[in-house]
């Protein structure tokens, strides 16, 4: 039977769980990562997050309440494999067949990601993304979270967001592990990070389970009419949305000679083989457009960010462009063809100054009017012939929002992070109505 349409919501185990020392968890690169002064606003601490690996019962409970048939949460590798590679943790592997037990007793579909950033710090001291066995360690700790949760998770996402990952922990320094690294080095990066996609898709595979690699993706526009900028705009689209899905779909890298890069130096015979082919499914992230010009003379990249001007802007300053999902899932069926497979919208959401009134409740127009706006840019690239099996919300609560530590409030649910209490806001409803009217099933059956 073909599954249903997915409507769900997307998380992360560092963004959201909190008890970073409890039951075995070792540190990641980003309990690190924030503990050094100026990395993270205001000095905000991830140490309680949302508190999720307490009250994941609540969470859970708040989702049924949502109606979502599936649920994506990203897995916690120092919380299962503390040290990057060997023992596995039981208690870690514990919590995460609790949560998948509740989903799946709800008719929830548990859609895990298996790395969303938080590498195990004994890798990172070992060289991390820049040492090809990290690859292999994730390879290993996807097989023992696949032998766990198998028999009951279909879908699994490997990878969160290698390009975030690469550019802003390892070019740009302000996520972790905070490095800025040269344009060879951080494209080893990138290639560590699709051999260890492909090496786990392997053992996923191989046990009948079906992958999914998410990226962000952005279309990217250039700021004039100009040579120059539409070169800008080329290279700046080969990084951001062809590294990490040409060498998955079509097996070879895309032309890098923007950046001075004739090839990636750490890619070994075999490793695009391992790479290429290893998709079921595309998971698209998408907040916003981009726009680019030529760089200043002498610069170290090939392209400048411009200013979209024109169009509202969430808290975090990004520009709404709803078209901007439309264009870019019809971009990646005409740009991959039959070598495209299924997509799923894996992350959608926006930032905005949420407050809570005086009778308790939170009323969020803008985020419904951002949701709403997407959904139905989404419906138009389906019905122009893109296929779309998923769509998910980011995010359910408001979480630890990385280097803006909780200033960003992306959650269909007020998190009050002194007391950890959740009240859902006007777009929970809101969303809780739209998969009320595109399933069928009722609003009612899921009050308050
Ligand atoms: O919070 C992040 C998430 O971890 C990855 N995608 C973008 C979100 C909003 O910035």
């Amino acid at each position: 039977m073909p599954s249903p349409f997915l409507w769900g919501v997307a998380t992360s185990a560092f963004q959201v769980e909190g008890a970073l020392t409890e039951d075995g968890r070792a540190p990641s690169v980003w309990d690190v990562f924030c503990e050094r002064p100026g990395t993270v606003r205001d000095g905000h601490s991830p140490a309680t997050a949302c508190d999720h690996y307490h009250r994941w019962a609540e969470d859970v409970d708040l989702l049924d309440r949502l109606g979502v048939n599936a649920y994506r949460f990203s897995v916690s590798w120092p919380r299962v494999v503390p040290e990057g590679g060997g023992t596995v943790n039981k208690a870690g592997l514990d919590f995460y067949d609790r949560l998948v037990d509740a989903l799946v007793a709800r008719g929830i579909e548990p859609v895990p990601t298996l790395f969303h950033w938080d590498l195990p710090q004994a890798l990172e001291e070992a060289g991390g993304w820049s040492s090809r066995g990290t690859a292999q360690a994730f390879a290993e700790y996807a097989a023992a979270v696949a032998d766990r949760l198998g028999d009951r998770v279909r879908r699994w996402i490997t990878l969160n967001e290698p390009v975030v990952h690469m550019a802003y922990g390892h070019a740009f320094g302000v996520h972790a592990p905070g490095k800025a690294l040269d344009v060879p080095d951080v494209l080893t990066v990138a290639h560590h990070q699709l051999l260890a996609h492909g090496l786990a898709a392997g053992e996923l595979r191989s046990r009948g389970l079906e992958v999914l690699l998410t990226n962000n993706y952005s279309p990217v526009d250039p700021a004039t009419g100009s040579e120059a900028d539409a070169a800008a705009a080329r290279a700046y689209d080969a990084l951001h949305n062809r590294l990490f899905t040409d060498p998955v779909l079509t097996g070879a890298y895309p032309d890098l000679s923007a950046f001075g890069a004739e090839g990636i130096d750490a890619v070994r015979e075999g490793d695009l083989a391992v790479i290429a082919g290893s998709v079921d499914g595309l998971g698209v992230n998408y907040y916003n457009p981009t726009r680019v010009a030529a760089p200043p003379q002498g610069a170290a990249l090939p392209f400048d960010f411009a200013e979209i001007t024109g169009v509202p802007t969430t808290a975090f300053g990004w520009p709404v462009v709803p078209e901007g999902l439309e264009r870019l899932l019809l971009l990646l069926r005409e740009r991959y063809g039959d070598d495209l497979v299924p997509m799923y919208v894996t992350e959608n959401g926006c930032s905005q100054e949420d407050e809570v009134d005086a009778g308790g409740g939170v009323a969020d127009p803008e985020r419904i009017a951002y949701l709403a706006q997407h959904v139905r840019a989404m419906d138009r690239a389906r019905e122009r012939g893109a296929d779309v099996r998923g769509y998910f919300v980011w995010t359910l609560t408001d979480n630890f929002e990385w280097a803006e530590g909780y200033h960003q409030r992306f959650g269909l649910v007020h998190v009050d992070h002194a007391t950890q209490r959740r009240r859902p806001k006007d777009s929970f409803a809101w969303y809780r109505s739209l998969i009320a009217d595109r399933t069928g099933r009722a609003a009612e059956a899921a009050p308050e």
